[in-house]
């Protein structure tokens, strides 16, 4: 099953992190969506935590360079 969260994240400033940290996310396998806007500074994430856990999505968007809280 597909569970979804939104995760508050700092450092996107434009499109490209957005484009960045969805690039990164969506070549995990388990990653079945995501969405991440630098106005509202969230990343929204689609995943099955059978394959991928929270903490591999978090690191995985500090790993490119943001924050996550
Ligand atoms: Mo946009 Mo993000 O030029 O580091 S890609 S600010």
């Amino acid at each position: 099953q597909v569970e979804h969260i939104t995760l508050n994240v700092d450092g996107m400033k434009c499109g490209g992190c957005e484009n960045g940290i969805k690039t990164a996310l969506s070549a995990c396998d388990g990653v079945a969506e995501v969405t991440a806007s630098h106005k509202d500074k969230t990343v929204a994430v689609g995943f099955d935590p059978a394959k991928v856990s929270l903490e591999q999505i978090k690191q995985t968007i500090v790993a490119q360079g943001f924050q996550v809280s």
